[in-house]
């Protein structure tokens, strides 16, 4: 055989791992489609990026998630869910280019990425059932039959027929022909690909039409208690100060979903049930709004809120009284001689938290929540009811999407984030935070207004202190209080001058306890330490 006869029969030897790698991306994108589509028939929630971003987030340790939760924010999911569609595309183009040699194992490699989204399906505490391992599976099949089909098209059938006889061109013709044909169905492949991804996408968005239906036409009746009017004085009049009510576009967020939940207020029920629960109920939405609501200010705060972090907003909510349920349900706090010690509240998405019975009925506002800031409650913040717990970090009371309490006790049960290290208990530690000057601020010498705000919700703030250097402490002027379970505005007008200097905060509450200069990491059960800034008096 000579060179030019070699170079005839396979004129494209160069572009073949391309055009293979090529394949295995068209086909995972085709399975990622026909993935959406069918979750777009099952549930949102069922979508295999999801599912295992969803099952990673289950498995991710403490230390990472808060890592996470540090470095991209809110923004978490969304980097984790880009970074698996990364890793799934370098898995598609190299399972292209081996299914160029062995075409049942590249195909047999796509079967495996199905499998691994339907166990993670079936892991996640949400699963409505097998169906939502129906996505993966039909992305997965499709993937590979169309990483076969499409190899199939690349493949170079023995020799080309030479020598006497042997029409000319027929040598290239064949491999041109298959190229065609190759050309041909990648195209239709992708353009059938985007049709079922964007079908998909309109059913998921029209499987949250009822629930928005239900939130627009949703009429909150006016709070049989009324929260007091916030004291003109509660808000410090300082650009770069907090605003005193966090409106809701601006409130954190943190929780695991990663879709939001779309809950259709008018098929919503709540039960109640468990332990010492001499009636049991379970509640509409509708029976919910008939009982006393009450309106408060409540500042909530996450356990994973670094010191001098963000994730802490302060809002008005409408709600029922949780205790007042609990009573109508035969529900007695430990105090009182009853059984359960722990009320573990569970979520739509399969969320649980555990807070103390005793707090919930102690005469706090512990509410079960229906509207924020004058608003039905935003579905990233958990319409169409919550839980609220004044003093109790986030993780153990603040369910969104909530669907079921449980009462039982701590030694029975222990829900999501106490698996996974965090703390059984965690009232809110007593914080402080300087919100301006900002770090590396260039003041001029002279009178600086320091200011930002401190809390220690349902024992109140009693006193802020702030310190430059090593100096002594000097007493911060203390805005007025709304109530002891909001955060409390502070301000210190500071004789600032030059060079590079250390502002620190620090609180006491009302029980007269000084917030602490003991640094601890958010694990198990809430950052503590002083807030401090680094300024150059120009
Ligand atoms: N269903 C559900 N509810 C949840 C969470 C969650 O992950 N899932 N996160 C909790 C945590 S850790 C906090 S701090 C608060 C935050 O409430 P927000 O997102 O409305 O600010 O919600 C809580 N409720
Ligand atoms: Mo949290």
């Amino acid at each position: 055989m000579t060179n030019s006869e070699k170079k005839q029969r396979n004129p494209g030897d160069r572009t073949r791992p391309a055009l293979g790698a090529f394949s295995g991306v068209i086909a995972g994108f085709a399975a990622l489609a026909v993935a959406e589509l069918v979750s777009g028939w099952v549930r949102p929630q069922a979508g295999p990026v999801v599912v295992v971003a969803g099952a990673a987030i289950d498995r991710t340790p403490a230390s990472v998630k808060t890592w996470a939760i540090r470095n991209f924010g809110s923004n978490d999911k969304l980097v984790l869910q880009l970074g698996i569609l990364v890793v799934l595309a370098l898995f598609a183009l190299a399972l292209g280019v081996l299914a160029l040699r062995y075409r049942r194992t590249g195909s047999a490699g796509v079967l495996l990425f199905g499998a691994v989204g339907a166990a993670a399906a079936i892991s996640r505490p949400d699963r409505t059932g097998l169906t939502d391992t129906l996505p993966s599976a039909a992305g997965a099949v499709v993937g590979a039959g169309l990483l076969f089909l499409l190899v199939g098209r690349l493949r170079i059938r023995g020799p080309a027929p030479s020598g006497p006889g042997a029409a000319e061109g027929d040598t290239f013709r064949r491999p041109q022909r298959e190229r065609r044909e190759f050309v041909l169905a990648a195209s239709a492949a992708v353009a059938a690909s985007v049709g079922a991804g964007a079908l998909g996408r309109a059913l998921v968005g029209s499987s949250g039409r009822d629930a928005a239906a239900s939130r627009k036409n949703l009429v909150l009746p006016a709070p049989d208690s009324p929260a007091p009017e916030v004291p003109a004085g509660a808000q410090v009049r300082i650009p770069g100060v907090s605003s005193f009510t966090t409106p809701n576009q601006d409130f954190y967020r943190v929780d695991t979903a990663l879709v939001v939940p779309k809950v259709d207020a008018t098929a919503w029920r709540l039960r109640i049930h468990g332990r010492g629960v001499a009636r049991p109920l379970t509640l509409s939405f509708d029976d919910l709004l008939r009982r006393d609501l009450i309106e408060r200010d409540i500042t909530l705060t996450c356990v994973s809120n670094e010191v001098g972090g963000p994730y802490v907003g302060n809002a008005r909510w409408i709600g029922v009284r949780l205790a007042d349920l609990l009573a109508e349900c035969g529900v007695e706090p430990p105090s009182a001689g009853g059984p359960a010690d722990q009320l573990v509240a569970r979520s739509v998405d399969g969320m649980t938290f555990g807070s103390p019975v005793e707090d919930v009925m102690d005469g706090r506002d512990a509410l079960l929540a229906v509207a924020m800031n004058g608003e039905p409650l935003p579905f990233e913040h958990g319409f169409p009811v919550r839980m609220v717990v004044p003093g109790l970090y986030g993780y153990v009371s603040a369910c969104k999407w909530i669907k079921d309490i449980e009462l039982t006790t701590f030694d029975a049960y222990d829900p999501y984030w106490v698996t996974r290290k965090w703390a059984r208990r965690a009232p809110v530690k007593t914080q402080s935070r300087i919100d301006t000057p900002k770090p590396f601020a260039r003041p001029e010498a002279g009178t600086v207004m320091v200011a930002g705000v401190a809390w220690a919700q349902h024992r109140g703030i009693d006193k802020v202190e702030i310190r430059v250097d090593d100096g002594p402490w000097h007493q911060a002027h203390l805005a007025a209080e709304d109530s002891r379970d909001t955060w409390r505005q502070w301000s210190y007008p500071w004789q600032a001058t030059k060079g590079a200097q250390t502002l620190t905060v620090r609180a006491t509450d009302r029980t007269g306890a000084v917030q602490t200069a003991e640094r601890a990491r958010t694990v198990p059960d809430g950052a503590s330490g002083r807030h401090s800034v680094v300024v150059t008096v120009a």
